[in-house]
C-alpha cells in the first residue's frame, strides 16, 4: 500500500536537509515516490503560495483560506493521483501546518480549520509525520543566515513559540502519526532520528 508522509516543523528546523534523507532512505527501500510541498505541489497550488508568501499585507482568514485553497488543488491534483497510481507521497509540509501557523499563531477559531480539513482533505491523511521540533531562537537564527525573508518568516519571535506550541499539542494529540524529531540538535543527529523513525515505520507496516 503506497503511504503518505508528511514533514512539518517551524522556521529553520531543518526540514529541507530531512526531506533529503526522506528520498534516500525510500530509494534505499526501493519503493516510488514523490516528493511535494504545501503551500504549492501544483502549478494553481504555487501561484496561490506566490500570493501568499509575497503579499504586503494578507487578512488571517484570507490566509487560511488561501492555504486551504492551494491545498485542494494539490490534494485533488497531485496526492491523491499519486497513491492511486501507486506512489508513496513525501510531502514538505501538510494540513498540521495550517493548526500550528493559522490556528496557534494567528489565533483562527479551531472548528473552522476542522471544517475546511473534512471538506478539503476528507481521508486522504499522512501515514506518517515527522516534526521537527526546535527552539524558535534557534531557527530563526539558521534560518537568518539565508536570503530574504517572506511575508510569515517577518513575524515576532512571539509567534513561532506559538506555532512550536501548537506543533507539539497536534503531535501529543496524535501520537501514532506525529514523531517529534529533536531538531535542536546536530545534522547528523537530526539524520539519525529520521532515519530512526522510518525504520520504525517501515516494520509497523511490516507487522501491523
Ligand atoms: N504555512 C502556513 O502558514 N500554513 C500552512 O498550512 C502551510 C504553510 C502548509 C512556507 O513554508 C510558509 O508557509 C511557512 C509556513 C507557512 N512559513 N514560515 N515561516 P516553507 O516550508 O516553504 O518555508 P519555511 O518554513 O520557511 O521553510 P524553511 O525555513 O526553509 O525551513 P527548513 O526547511 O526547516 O530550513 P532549512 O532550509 O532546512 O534550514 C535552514 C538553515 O539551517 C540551513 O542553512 C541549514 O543548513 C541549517 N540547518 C538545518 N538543520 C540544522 C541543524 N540541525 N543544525 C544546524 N544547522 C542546521
Amino acid at each position: 500500500m503506497p503511504q503518505f508522509i508528511s514533514l512539518e516543523g517551524s522556521e529553520g528546523a531543518g526540514k529541507s536537509s530531512a526531506m533529503k534523507v526522506i528520498a534516500a532512505e525510500l530509494s534505499q527501500w526501493q519503493v516510488p515516490f514523490i516528493e511535494t510541498r504545501e503551500p504549492g505541489g501544483e502549478s494553481n497550488a504555487e501561484q496561490i503560495r506566490e500570493l501568499l508568501l509575497h503579499s504586503a499585507h494578507l487578512e488571517a482568514k484570507t490566509e487560511l483560506l488561501l492555504m486551504f485553497a492551494a491545498r485542494n488543488e494539490h490534494v485533488v491534483k497531485v496526492i491523491r493521483p499519486a497513491l492511486k497510481a501507486g506512489q508513496w507521497v513525501v510531502s514538505d509540509r501538510f494540513v498540521d501546518a495550517s493548526y500550528a501557523y493559522q490556528g496557534y499563531g494567528r489565533g483562527l477559531q479551531w472548528q473552522s480549520i476542522e471544517n475546511l480539513e473534512q471538506w478539503v482533505v476528507g481521508e486522504t491523511q499522512p501515514n506518517l509525520t515527522l516534526m521537527l521540533d526546535v527552539d524558535p531562537e534557534i531557527g530563526l537564527k539558521r534560518a537568518a543566515k539565508r536570503s530574504q525573508k517572506d511575508r510569515i518568516e517577518k513575524e515576532a519571535i512571539e509567534f513561532f513559540e506559538n506555532i512550536r506550541c501548537g506543533y507539539l499539542q497536534r503531535a501529543e494529540s496524535n501520537p501514532r502519526r506525529i514523531k517529534v524529531i529533536d531538531a535542536n540538535r546536530s545534522i547528523t543527529s537530526v539524520k539519525e532520528q529520521v532515519i530512526k523513525q522510518l525504520s520504525y515505520f517501515k516494520q509497523s507496516l511490516l507487522n501491523p
